[in-house]
């Protein structure tokens, strides 16, 4: 019999290492921990899990500075554990995705330290080392300001994100040839699948002309980096069932999907949630492009409403339209976390019922909202002294029991401060409580593998959101202002919030047996 690749319509959740479960009492999590919470996972019955960068690293930025791709660091655990891990998460039917970061690594990976020893150190063509009396070129980092630090001996190197992040120099094939390994290192110890970092970055134009409109990007979505991909390819393909999962930051849908043809990667995130608004003709939009755009390549959509680098999105649809934004608020943009919740649930129906994989970031099967009110002097994130936004807002430990912080994550003090209102959202609060957020992730996440992989829209009006899967279900999502009528059905399966009769009320999403 034929059957689709476990990529295509898997549920993955993203574990954040840091904030999930911290068993050995340091209040930073570690594998301990997610090994010990492991039943949470499989009770919420997700496919796969998406571990966020667990190796060596000075966390400069939260382990996306890594300075050995082959191990484990003290603050998660050893490579043993990961070993253990990955077993037992195969016994429990999960699959393992690791987070590989390719477009730099750490100033304290040996090749750097090799680098800045000597001028003329071979590791230094392993990155994009400059002789100039100024800044060699004025580009922007992603985290805002410049990309260039000047060392010691007067010579500049490259880094897009911060100065502890070296950009790698991809032309170079020793470069190549690590990261060949590096993935064959991790499939050759089980994982299933490869999150790739930052994917439209890796190559440069080694002449570094300025960024000028109309020209080819010095940096950004080159052609050269699907030559990267496509050997990538070749490595999984050495293997059986492993999946190349590219963050791909793309808004061109063509540029999209040429990282997804059928010699590249298997699948992409795709993005497009996190900006739209909780308005029905932009999430129409957005699914449609979505669908389209993945059909012109036969890869599987995906869909992200949340994850380790934007506001969570209970916060995000409590914002007034004229405030949305994806970036963490700081300045008392008021926010309506019922309205917020309310809407989250009916997105779960929605992205969970849509064809496809989707992505659950720890946290939002518990309806977890975006911490707007950490101190000043306890944000983590570099992104804060370069643009005044952060990302730990969203970053914070997951509530598992109890009344107060820390809510059974920690025995100490949590690396980043849990909100006082958070005793109604822990695992253990929410777990046979029919209608809390949790019990409808675990319900939806169990019916979806009911759902006819065709899709058709349901044409209800333009405030109205609805589809069918094949001749038996329908998801209706009412955007409008005022309660609608639902189509006839046999059965309601699920319901995002409560009815009105027969009556669907604004901002409640449905699904129905026809
Ligand atoms: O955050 C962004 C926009 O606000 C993105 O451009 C972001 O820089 C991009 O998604 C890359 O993110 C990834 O790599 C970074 C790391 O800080 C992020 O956490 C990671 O998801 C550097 O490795």
């Amino acid at each position: 019999s034929v059957t689709t690749p476990w990529w295509c319509d898997a549920v993955i959740y993203q574990v954040y290492p840091r904030s999930f479960a911290d068993a050995d009492g340091d209040g930073i999590g570690d594998i301990g921990g997610i090994r010990a919470r492991l039943g949470h996972l499989r009770d919420l019955g997700v496919d796969a899990i998406w571990m966020g960068p667990w190796y060596p690293s000075p966390m400069a930025d939260a382990g996306y500075d890594v300075s050995d791709f082959r191990d484990i660091d003290p603050v998660f655990g050893t490579l043993a554990e990961a070993e253990a891990l990955i077993a037992e998460a195969h016994e429990t039917g999960i699959r393992i995705i690791v987070d590989i970061v390719p477009n730099h690594v750490s100033s304290e990976h040996p090749w750097f330290t090799a680098a800045l020893r000597s001028g003329d150190a071979p590791e230094r063509d392993y990155f994009w080392f400059r002789k100039s009396q100024s800044m060699p070129t004025n580009w922007t980092g992603e985290f805002g300001g410049t990309t260039w630090t000047r060392t010691p001996d007067g010579d500049w190197y490259l880094h897009l994100f911060t100065p502890e992040q070296p950009d790698l120099n991809w032309e170079h094939p020793a470069v190549r040839a690590e990261f060949e390994g590096i993935l064959r290192f991790w499939f050759d110890r089980g994982v299933d699948g490869i999150r790739i970092d930052s994917a439209t970055l890796l190559c440069k134009d080694p002449a570094l002309p300025e960024v000028v409109d109309g020209e080819p990007h010095p940096f950004h979505d080159r052609d050269a980096v699907h030559d990267v991909y496509r050997s990538w390819r070749r490595v999984a393909d050495e293997y059986q069932d492993r999946a190349l999962i590219g963050e791909v930051w793309m808004p061109e849908v063509e540029r999209f999907t040429d990282y997804l043809r059928p010699d590249e990667l298997h699948a992409a995130f795709n993005f497009d949630f996190l900006g739209c608004a909780w308005d029905p003709a932009l999430l129409r939009a957005c699914v449609n492009r979505t669908l389209e755009a993945h059909a012109t390549v036969g890869a599987p959509p995906t869909w992200v409403i949340s994850n380790h680098d934007v506001t969570r999105h209970v916060t995000r649809y409590g914002r007034s339209d004229t405030t949305f934004s994806f970036e963490n608020n700081l300045d008392g943009t008021p926010v309506d976390l019922e309205l917020g919740t309310r809407r989250a649930r009916a997105a779960a129906l929605l992205t969970l019922s849509l064809p496809g994989s989707a992505y659950v970031y720890q946290g939002e099967e518990l309806g977890l909202w975006e911490n707007e009110s950490i101190g000043e002097d306890r944000i983590q994130d570099p992104m804060y002294a370069r643009r005044g936004h952060t990302r730990d807002g969203c970053r914070v430990p997951l509530p598992w029991s109890g009344d107060e912080p820390p809510y059974a994550f920690t025995t100490a003090t949590p690396w980043l401060p849990q909100p006082a209102e958070w005793k109604d959202r822990t695992v253990r609060a929410q777990t046979g409580d029919p209608n809390s957020m949790l019990e409808l992730y675990r319900a939806a996440i169990r019916l979806r593998r009911t759902l006819s992989p065709e899709f058709a829209w349901l044409g209800l009006g333009a405030d109205v959101l609805a589809y069918t899967r094949g001749a038996d279900f329908a998801f209706v999502l009412n955007l409008s202002g005022f309660p609608v009528p639902m189509p006839e059905h046999r059965t309601r399966m699920l319901a995002s919030g409560p009815l009105d009769g027969d009556l669907l009320p604004q901002d409640t999403a449905v699904w129905l047996r026809l």
